[in-house]
């Protein structure tokens, strides 16, 4: 492998910082021999001060599920990238297909995003995916290329290294729906490809390029096994230290 595996979990809304302690301290033993991965848990903007401390003296990195582009300002409800540096964030997720849905998430907002996770050192975890409509035509290929060649957008090649990428069709999140192995091999090959042609065949295959939707403790190592995926992106089967640890494995 010329990438490191990468196994994080996506909270979204979900535990209190109490429950945040509490599995944080379940998982802890659990990965304390883990080396063939990274692992990092994306949680609540309020956990992360307890993620951070509860995760201290384990290889858990935590991460913010978003982050606002400006700075600092008149942006009732945000949080900056300063502010999260100094909770101890490591990782950003970026235009997960909840943000795009729901919350006016556009390629446009995920490239500023990007760029200042990067500028901030933040290693930022990036959700591209087709949905159920645009695989049914058949273009999820130009679909992902353009979210991908967007949210790129003005990225150097020293800095893409740092960026991982999360293939999450749309169709296989929160509905128990999975994409088949080889369908999450096939969407993550064409995300390297595009890469490639923007970065060069050594950034390409430095890239972490994940998987996520519906990923599980029981379909994981499947997926897993894929050349071209490097990891999961981890919704629900992350709210469980032992469904989380099952996948953690299953990527050894
Ligand atoms: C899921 O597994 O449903 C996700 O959206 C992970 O980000």
């Amino acid at each position: 492998r010329y990438r490191k595996t990468i196994i994080a979990g996506n909270w979204k809304m979900n535990m209190t910082p109490s429950q945040a302690k509490a599995l944080i301290e379940e998982l802890k033993p659990l990965v304390s021999k883990v080396k063939w991965c990274e692992m990092v848990l994306c949680v609540p903007y309020v956990d992360i001060p307890t993620a951070v401390k509860a995760a201290k003296g384990s290889k858990i990195a935590i991460g913010a599920e978003n982050m606002h582009f400006e700075p600092k300002g008149a942006y009732t409800g945000e949080v900056s990238a300063d502010m999260l540096k100094e909770c101890g964030v490591k990782y950003v997720i970026i235009g997960h297909s909840e943000r795009r849905q729901y919350f006016a998430e556009t390629d446009e907002t995920v490239n500023k995003k990007v760029k200042v996770a990067l500028e901030n050192g933040f290693r930022p975890i990036v959700c591209v995916g087709e949905s159920l409509d645009e695989r049914e035509q058949d273009i999820w290929s130009e679909i992902v290329r353009k979210q991908v060649k967007c949210a790129m957008q003005g990225v150097s090649v020293d800095d893409v290294k740092k960026v991982v990428i999360a293939y999450e069709p749309i169709w296989a999140i929160g509905t128990g729906k999975t994409a088949t192995a080889d369908q999450a091999n096939e969407v993550c090959g064409a995300i390297r490809d595009c890469l490639r042609e923007l970065y060069g065949a050594r950034a390409a295959r430095a890239i972490t390029i994940q998987y996520g939707g519906s990923m599980n403790a029981k379909n994981a190592a499947e997926l897993l096994s894929k050349p071209d995926v490097d990891g999961g992106l981890i919704g629900g089967a992350s709210l469980k230290p032992n469904d989380f640890f099952a996948i953690i494995e299953a990527a050894n």
